[in-house]
């Protein structure tokens, strides 16, 4: 199989909480979602989630405080097939600084009840909550279209 580009997804969380932030603009445009993003040149994907933290909304962490809990790979039709994926996710318990709204994104506290799936990706509302409930996961979700709806997807616990 093709190597994937890999895309970092933080999920900061806090007692019976995560913070997602609505993304204004560009992929994922629309959608309540983790912050993180691609790498730089010479950055690994841990480098992007740390950097993509403070720059999004502004909160410091050090390399150390990502939590791997899930590898999901996410797959287009062929005319979109650069937009293939890997998507490290790491939960974030420890950090400095309060989120805060930039250009980019809008965070907000949500409840692990309240979660907005309905405005989200919409795989999340299958490995989400077995992640916050302390799984951890692998995965591939093969999207039918331009990340409405998908085909099939697999999920497993982590090897
Ligand atoms: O840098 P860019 O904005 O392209 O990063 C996209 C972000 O979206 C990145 O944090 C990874 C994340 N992401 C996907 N696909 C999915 C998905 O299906 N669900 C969620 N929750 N996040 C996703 O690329």
């Amino acid at each position: 199989m093709e190597e994937l580009r890999k895309v970092s997804l933080v999920l900061l969380i806090r007692e019976g909480e995560v913070l997602l932030a609505m993304k204004k603009r560009r992929f994922g445009a629309g959608r309540w979602n983790g912050v993180g993003g691609k790498p730089e040149l010479g950055e690994t994907v841990e480098q992007s989630a740390v950097r993509e933290s403070e720059e999004e909304i502004g909160v410091k962490f050090g390399l150390n405080d990502l939590e791997h809990v899930a590898s999901l790979r996410f797959y287009f039709p062929e005319h979109k097939k650069d937009w293939n994926q890997e998507v490290p996710v790491y939960l974030v318990r420890k950090w400095e600084g309060e989120p805060i709204e930039t250009e980019e994104v809008r965070p907000q506290w949500f409840k692990h009840a309240d979660i907005p799936f309905g405005e989200m990706w919409p795989d999340d509302k299958y490995w989400l909550p077995r992640v916050l409930a302390g799984e951890k996961l692998e995965g591939e979700f093969y999207f039918a279209d331009e990340g409405d709806s998908f085909e099939r997807y697999e999920l497993r616990k982590m090897a």
